[in-house]
């Protein structure tokens, strides 16, 4: 029996949040509807209950939250500029797809979702750190998707009791992250371009900067998230990052370094709804759950780059 739903399991980040529960040895379903999950990566998820399904649909959403206690709500349909080119997309698949899961999973008697939420909320607010108690400013209609999602995801605690946690990502990176795409995260678009050889290209004077998250703390403070007693998270919202920045030009030099890539970078334009800089202040998870990162950022991409190297992300 599934005790635990991820949905976007076939996403990096939903795929290592359903890797981590299954070596606990829980009990896990998944649900993808592969408009950007992979298929393979479910490759070492077999044990795993697998739903092929789209969340925009009520009777998916229903099929996926029956009998379940506990729900990663991972899907989504990530990147600023995909939302610039197709904002409706964006908000049928964050918005319209999390309202439909949070009815369905207060209907199948879920006990807790927790929401995977995005820094992208704060918008370009020049004050550093950002902590929850800033007001959002979303300035992509991504930023606005995703902020949605999580007022919605706290309204069901509110109303209906249900018991919710909303986490902040902040630019997650790592092992299964799709290098392929246009809208694909940076460091995995660089990844596979430096080992491949080819010129990366930033967008911008590459000074601006973010709070690179490696996957290892996120699934750990997803895992707190699930477990943490509901009268100290229930409703809560906080966020999930390293508490450190880094611009894009410092980190391709670190990529330099560990591909081997000989070039430099060619530089572009700036991309419209892109945030200038991006820092945590990840105090409130300490409080709340006990968090504080796991792994660091150089070692993460040491990690994430030998993974691309050996073969990762490619199907
Ligand atoms: C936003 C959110 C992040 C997550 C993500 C999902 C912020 C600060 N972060 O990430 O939390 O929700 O959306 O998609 O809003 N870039 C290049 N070259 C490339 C690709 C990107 O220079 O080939 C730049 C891009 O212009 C940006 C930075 O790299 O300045 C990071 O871009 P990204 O798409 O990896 O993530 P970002 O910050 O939009």
């Amino acid at each position: 029996m599934a005790r635990y739903l991820v949905t976007g399991v076939a996403g990096f980040i939903g795929r290592s949040i359903a890797a981590a529960l299954l070596a606990r040895g829980e009990g896990v379903r998944g649900v993808d509807n592969f408009l950007t999950g992979k298929r393979v990566n479910l490759v070492g998820l077999e044990a795993m209950e697998f739903m092929e399904g789209d969340l925009s649909d009520p009777a998916a959403c229903a099929r996926a939250c029956a009998g379940v206690e506990i729900v990663f709500h991972e899907a989504a349909l990530a990147s600023v500029p995909r939302s610039v080119a197709d904002p409706v997309g964006t908000n049928v698949n964050c918005v319209d797809a999390t309202l439909n899961l949070l009815v369905a999973a207060r209907a199948a008697g879920v006990r807790r979702v927790v929401y995977a939420g995005s820094s992208s909320v704060y918008g370009d607010a020049p004050t550093l750190p950002k902590h929850e108690e800033m007001l959002p400013n979303p300035i992509s209609p991504y930023a606005v998707a995703k902020l949605a999602g999580e007022h919605y995801t706290r309204a069901f605690a509110r109303v209906y009791g249900l018991e919710t946690v909303v986490l902040r990502y902040f630019n997650v990176f790592g092992p299964y992250q799709d290098p392929t795409s246009h809208y694909s995260g940076v460091l995995a678009i660089f990844c596979r371009k430096m080992l491949a050889g080819e010129q990366p290209t930033i967008y911008g004077d590459g000074e601006q900067s973010r709070d690179f998250t490696y996957i290892d703390n996120v699934v750990h403070a997803n895992l707190l998230a699930a477990a943490a007693p509901a009268e100290k998270v229930s409703g809560q919202m906080m966020n999930t990052a390293m508490g450190t920045r880094i611009t894009l030009n410092e980190t391709f030099e670190i990529l330099r370094e560990l591909t081997g890539f000989s070039g430099k970078p060619a530089y572009a334009e700036g991309r419209a709804g892109d945030i200038r800089d991006s820092l945590a202040d990840i105090r409130l998870a300490g409080e709340l759950l006990g968090y504080a990162p796991i792994a660091g950022f150089r070692e993460g991409l040491r990690r994430t780059v030998e993974w691309y190297r050996t073969g990762g992300g490619v199907e």
